[in-house]
């Protein structure tokens, strides 16, 4: 690093000093905590960020979002050139800088990290962010000094897209690399002409015209906004919005962390809207679940989680690869031997893992966090994955993309106008709709839509696929929750020792019950997962684990 640039760093980064007795990590999803005190942080990841772009010479995008949390958090994630999380190999240096003392030590770690990572600081480079927040209040000036962490690296321009929802700024990053126009109408434009594609290709006789208006949930945050406007340019869908953030709070009783988590009706829903089919997205809309209210039940619900949009998906994809590879004796030239896998967490509901396996899809499980998930899945052709809690995507390779484009104007087919060449049109509107860099409420819901009318199905119908086996999540505040170590997939605590056996015991008690914890990467929790035969078992084993949890790592251990 040479003289102007240290003195640049070490002038800018002193007037960003961390709070004192804060250690933060970056977790499942970035680093997040109380709004108040991630000035520091946020201008940090700038300087990480203009690192990143300098190393890839590459866009690189830069969210301001706590997601889920409650509104007072905040958080910063990066968007690596794929448009997908940030590399894990950078996680440690993140650490690292978020965590180093003063100013001085901060230019030390980050000269030793520009060489041993050969960044090119010294020649004239140009690195590009995207920059993006969520609707908390906190945002916007966490956005400032994130954009003056970028401005002390020489070289780096901000650039900044102002509200958006996460999966929309990792979309423009991506198309970006891709050398692609990428503004937010050409998200918008690209959803609505992909989701018209595939209406337009439904089946004669499927109910496409009796589906009832679908009601969502925008958890007065980011997503309800945005789908205010991809309304306006969508047709074939009569959706009305809730909580779009003009009166309530962000996530405070609504939203698909709350609805998922709590099986309850979000606030804003009348008991009009029971039985009606239902939406509900995140604070920065990249979750999405489904449910309809039960009439008179004191709010509660028929969810219809991340498992069974999962399901929805796999099933329509079998199924079109099917038609393509029915050849009728001509299996060797035209079909393409085309993996599909699909990927989910420990917190899948076993129900679902047998459904699918029923259907004879390969599954597989990785640690909670879509860094995780992701990249499982784009080891298959096809590779679909979900968190239980709606955070999920379709991946298809490159491969398989240029085969369906092949056969799908194939002469001999186009002709006919035939089964195959429909099946291959509608993969590839579904790799268009769906958003390939991270998981995306707002195409999910439209890939949803277009599938329950293609299917002719009602959400009741939908939610009839498989029956969830009960279950029950509990958060448990400890001491300090890294104290909690896991293994397989996190369904094995390793430390502290002991408790494994504890809850081995407790589960053994519950016919069909599972049961695991793990610390959160977003909250300051330890969080406790039960499933059972019955609403009850599943509540007793959660709780009963809840108080393992509180005896080994608990304030009352202390
Ligand atoms: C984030 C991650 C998800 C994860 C969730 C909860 O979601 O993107 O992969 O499931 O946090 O993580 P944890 O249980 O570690 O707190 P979001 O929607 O908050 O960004």
């Amino acid at each position: 690093m040479n003289e102007k640039q240290r003195s640049i760093l070490l002038d800018s980064s002193s007037r960003f000093p961390p709070p004192p007795g804060v250690k933060l990590s970056y977790g499942t999803a970035g680093f997040r905590a109380d709004a108040t005190i991630l000035q520091s942080t946020v201008f940090r990841v700038g300087i990480l960020a203009a690192l990143r772009s300098l190393k890839t010479q590459s866009v690189i995008g830069l969210m301001i979002t706590a997601s889920h949390n409650k509104v007072s958090d905040n958080g910063v994630k990066i968007a690596d050139p794929s448009g997908g999380m940030l590399t894990q190999a950078w996680e440690p240096f993140a650490d690292a800088l978020a965590n180093v003392p003063d100013s001085l030590h901060l230019v030390q770690l980050v000269d030793d990290f520009v060489m041993k990572e050969n960044i090119p600081l010294e020649v004239v480079q140009s690195a590009v962010i995207l920059l993006g927040r969520d609707t908390r209040p906190s945002g916007e000036s966490l956005l400032e000094a994130a954009k003056q962490g970028i401005s002390s690296i020489v070289g780096a321009v901000a650039v900044d897209m102002g509200v958006l929802t996460t999966p929309q700024l990792h979309w423009m990053v991506r198309f970006r690399n891709k050398g692609m126009k990428a503004t937010e109408m050409d998200y918008f434009n690209q959803l609505s002409n992909s989701f018209r594609c595939l209406i337009d290709l439904i089946p004669p006789g499927s109910s496409v015209n009796v589906m009832d208006k679908l009601i969502v949930d925008g958890a007065n945050g980011v997503g309800g906004e945005k789908l205010q406007v991809l309304k306006k340019v969508l047709h074939g869908l009569d959706i009305q919005i809730r909580n779009s953030g003009k009166e309530g709070v962000l996530n405070d009783e609504v939203g698909a962390d709350y609805v998922q988590k709590e099986k309850v009706v979000p606030r804003g829903f009348a008991p009009a809207d029971a039985g009606m089919r239902c939406a509900s997205l995140d604070g920065d809309a990249d979750r999405l679940v489904y449910f309809s209210a039960i009439q008179n039940s004191n709010n509660r619900i028929r969810l219809v989680d991340g498992d069974k949009i999962l399901s929805l998906f796999a099933l329509f994809i079998k199924e079109q690869l099917s038609i393509l590879n029915d050849n009728e004796g001509d299996r060797e030239t035209n079909s393409y031997p085309a993996t599909l896998g699909v990927v989910q967490t420990a917190y899948a509901n076993g129900a679902s893992t047998d459904y699918l396996k029923h259907l004879g899809l390969e599954v597989v499980f990785t640690p909670t966090g879509v860094k995780y998930l992701h990249e499982k899945a784009a080891e298959y052709d096809i590779g679909i994955y979900f968190e239980a809690n709606g955070h999920g995507t379709i991946l298809l390779s490159e491969g398989l993309l240029q085969w369906l484009d092949g056969r799908s104007s194939e002469p001999s087919l186009t002709s006919k106008g035939s089964e195959q060449q429909k099946a291959a049109l509608r993969l590839l509107a579904v790799s268009k709709l769906i958003n390939p860099a991270v998981g995306d409420a707002l195409s999910g819901l439209l890939l949803v839509e277009a599938i329950l009318q293609h299917m002719g199905w009602s959400i009741h119908r939908w939610n009839e696929l498989y029956h969830d086996l009960p279950s029950r999540q509990l958060k448990v505040k400890v001491v300090e929750r890294s104290a909690v170590v896991t293994a397989n997939a996190e369904t094995v605590v390793v430390r502290p020792l002991g408790i494994q056996e504890a809850i081995n015991a407790e589960t053994a008690k519950y016919p069909r019950g599972r049961c695991f914890v793990r610390p959160s990467g977003t909250e300051d929790v330890v969080r406790v997962y039960a499933e059972a035969s019955t609403e009850e078992a599943a509540d007793n084993l959660a709780n009963s684990v809840a108080q393992l949890v509180d005896q080994f790592l608990g304030f009352r251990s202390s």
